[in-house]
């Protein structure tokens, strides 16, 4: 006898976002806060010191050789040095994210895959008023906002590199968990697109879609690419239901800022702080008010997929900069808040809503600092 098999399917799906056509006045989005490198090197003085005052840093395989032995390159290393690198602590097998255009093709049509299915899943309802599971990635910036980005360059906090960090390593665990992704991500390295990130491998049809430029001092819908036609419901900044079209408005004035003299400039400086500065309102801010639209939001761009590739980018920055001293890894200082700026320290929280179960406790900054240990296990390709 024949048994047939019912297969049933969920229905529930994720809430529309009424569809919108048009993109909105680009000052509609604010601004990044940021600086331009000339500015930075000419006459701001982040934190009492001068950009172009300071010393190059010894590079980092140099470094290596001390901390490591054998001049070894922990992102290069090979499995032979596995077992010494984990009698440093070490985890023995961290995920490897590689740079986009070493990341193969089946690895980019995975991850965008990945993350079109998150837009398709439900809300898990603990970040209303997010539409789908994407968005509560885009509601939980939002929300935690004010915590972790610094107001102004006299009013900082310190927190944003680390937050960020288990950000997107969240956004990571919650690809693999719920929509079968079962690799690491991928980086992009923006600097090697300063003043031409229009021409850059990731916005292509095929995967992030294309970078236009402004219509009419508006940002333009996207209907090219994986998002093509992508709708959101949160933002510009703290809005909620308001529905709106992935926008773009490419600024590569500003992205010829996000170059290897921003980068230079910031992996120069010697103390967390000084660094973090930097990368804040250097090349971060660029990166985003370079790709413009949504992505110069300061709040609501993670709506933007290419927030992630951007992020990708710092957190690469970060790891890199902390491999020129061990003391990286190991020790911080800095505000944890812009209001009092009281003192950042090992023990400080950073608070992450949850947003991937178990896998996302509020951490110790001393947990997300390094990540080969920790909380953490994976690297960069180089
Ligand atoms: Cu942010």
């Amino acid at each position: 006898m024949k048994v047939s098999v019912a297969l049933f399917v969920s229905a529930v799906s994720a809430a529309s976002i009424p569809s919108v056509q048009q993109g909105l006045p680009l000052d509609t989005f604010g601004q990044v806060h940021s600086i331009s490198i000339e500015d930075a090197i000419a006459k701001i003085d982040l934190l009492g010191t001068n950009f172009g005052a300071l010393p190059i840093s010894t590079k980092a395989k140099e470094i290596l050789q001390d901390v490591f032995g054998g001049g070894a390159n922990d992102e290069k290393m090979s499995t032979a040095s596995v077992a010494s690198t984990a009698a440093n602590g070490d985890c023995a097998n961290p995920a490897i994210r590689y740079e986009w255009d070493n990341y193969s093709a089946s690895d980019k049509q995975a991850f965008v895959d990945a993350i079109q299915c998150l837009i398709k899943k439900p809300a898990s309802g603990k970040f209303a008023p997010a539409k789908n599971r994407y968005e509560d990635f885009v509601r939980l910036h939002q929300s935690y906002s004010p915590n972790i980005h610094s107001p102004s360059t006299t009013k900082q906090t310190h927190k944003f590199l680390l937050w960020h960090r288990y950000y997107v390593w969240a956004f990571e665990q919650v690809l693999r968990d719920e929509c079968g992704f079962n690799r690491a991500m991928p980086w992009w390295d923006e600097k090697k697109w300063a003043g031409k990130f229009a021409q850059a491998t990731i916005f292509t049809n095929q995967y992030f879609g294309n970078l236009p430029g402004p219509n009419n001092g508006a940002a333009v819908c996207i209907n090219s690419g994986k998002f093509a036609g992508l709708q959101l419901s949160l933002g510009p900044g703290m809005a909620t239901e308001n529905p709106h079209c992935l926008q773009r408005a490419v600024n590569e004035q500003s992205t010829a800022q996000a170059g290897i003299d921003s980068w230079n400039a910031c992996m120069s400086r010697t103390s967390y702080p000084d660094f973090h500065s930097c990368v804040e309102f250097t090349f971060h801010a660029q990166g985003h008010n370079g790709v413009g639209g949504l992505m110069a939001d300061a709040i609501a761009s993670p709506g933007d997929p290419a927030f992630f590739m951007h992020h990708l980018f710092v957190d690469y920055a970060f790891r890199k900069w902390q491999i020129d001293d061990v003391s990286r890894r190991t020790s911080i200082s800095g505000c944890a808040d812009s209001a009092n700026c009281s003192p950042l320290t090992m023990d400080t929280m950073v608070y992450i809503g949850n947003i991937c179960g178990s896998k996302c406790p509020d951490l110790k900054v001393r947990d997300l600092l390094n990540t080969l240990q920790g909380h953490f296990c994976y690297r960069y390709d180089y």
